[in-house]
């Protein structure tokens, strides 16, 4: 299918490891829980227990103390459940999908409060990194913080900007900005820099470098900027974008981007590591 060369072209090229067999016209399929091995379930278990003892001092408190309350140390969880609960509390749910999924499709899923969680694993060699969204880096990268109202808005926000994006070739920048934010967004605390991006926090080295190593830039977050700015997706960022609070992650993507393309339009994409004239560097974590 079409869909297929796209995700090809997107994975450079090689297959995804998914089973889309079965999915349905939203790419949704049955999580089928019981179909875990035991050995998957230990496996979740050590992803679980190494990243959990990284989060203190590092993640953003709204994280742990969401993630704790989901209670997922013991095994991989069941959809359902969580459903159940991120229901009351934001009105969101998960969907079981075979990995990555088009643009559309995805971007129609957080319009309507729907977040897609992968159902596969990874294997135990693919312990500390992995190309395509596991269980893992879905759910426990990006569950926690659907549960805090102020995010679950902006990312629902976020759905609906993509669904516009399309119409008007927006999307290579919204794609930055999902990259710059929800996947490696850095926000400021009263004890210094703190992570909410899942792509670091479900990241076993990351997640120190990304504080405390001094080679990447920390820029304090502008929207255009990080539209501007283009992300490598096998490697450490070269630049993280740091906001001051949810909130402004939420005001500062409230408004309509469409001047925003066109002015982005009239100009070059900066590489990965720039960091422009009279830009603030942010000091790393001491
Ligand atoms: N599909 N399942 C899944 N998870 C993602 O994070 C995802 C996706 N498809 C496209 C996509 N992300 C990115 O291109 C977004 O920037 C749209
Ligand atoms: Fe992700």
């Amino acid at each position: 299918a079409d869909f297929f060369k796209t995700l090809a072209e997107k994975s450079d090229g090689g297959t995804l490891r998914g089973d889309y067999s079965l999915a349905d016209e939203n790419y949704v399929v049955a999580q089928n829980w019981q179909h875990y091995t035991e050995a998957q379930h230990e496996l979740w278990r050590k992803l679980y227990r190494r990243q959990a003892q990284l989060l203190p001092g590092r993640a953003c408190d709204v994280f742990i103390d969401s993630l704790e309350r989901l209670d997922a140390a013991d095994a991989i969880p069941h959809f359902d459940r969580t459903t159940e609960a991120l229901q009351k509390a934001t009105g969101w749910q998960l969907v079981a999908v075979p990995g990555l999924v088009p643009d559309l499709t995805f971007f129609e899923h957080l319009a309507n409060r729907r977040f897609p969680v992968t159902v596969w694993l990874r294997e135990p060699h693919e312990f500390d990194y992995i190309v395509e969204p596991d269980v893992f880096h879905d759910f426990f990268g990006h569950v926690p913080l659907l549960f805090n109202p102020v995010f679950a808005d902006h990312l629902q926000q976020y759905g609906k900007g993509g669904l516009k994006a399309l119409k008007t070739d927006g999307l290579k920048y919204l794609a930055r900005l999902y990259w710059y934010t929800v996947e490696f967004g850095l926000i400021e605390s009263p004890q210094g820099l703190r992570v909410y991006g899942a792509g670091i926090l479900s990241s076993g080295g990351e997640i120190e470098h990304c504080l405390t190593n001094p080679t990447p830039r920390r820029i304090p977050f502008d929207v255009e900027r990080v539209m501007r700015t283009l992300y490598k997706i096998d490697s450490y960022q070269e630049t993280y974008f740091v906001i001051r609070d949810l909130e402004q992650l939420f005001n500062e993507t409230a408004p309509d981007f469409t001047p925003i393309y066109e002015s982005l339009k009239a100009q070059e994409a900066l590489p990965a590591n720039t960091l422009l004239a009279g830009e603030m560097n942010l000091p790393p974590n001491g």
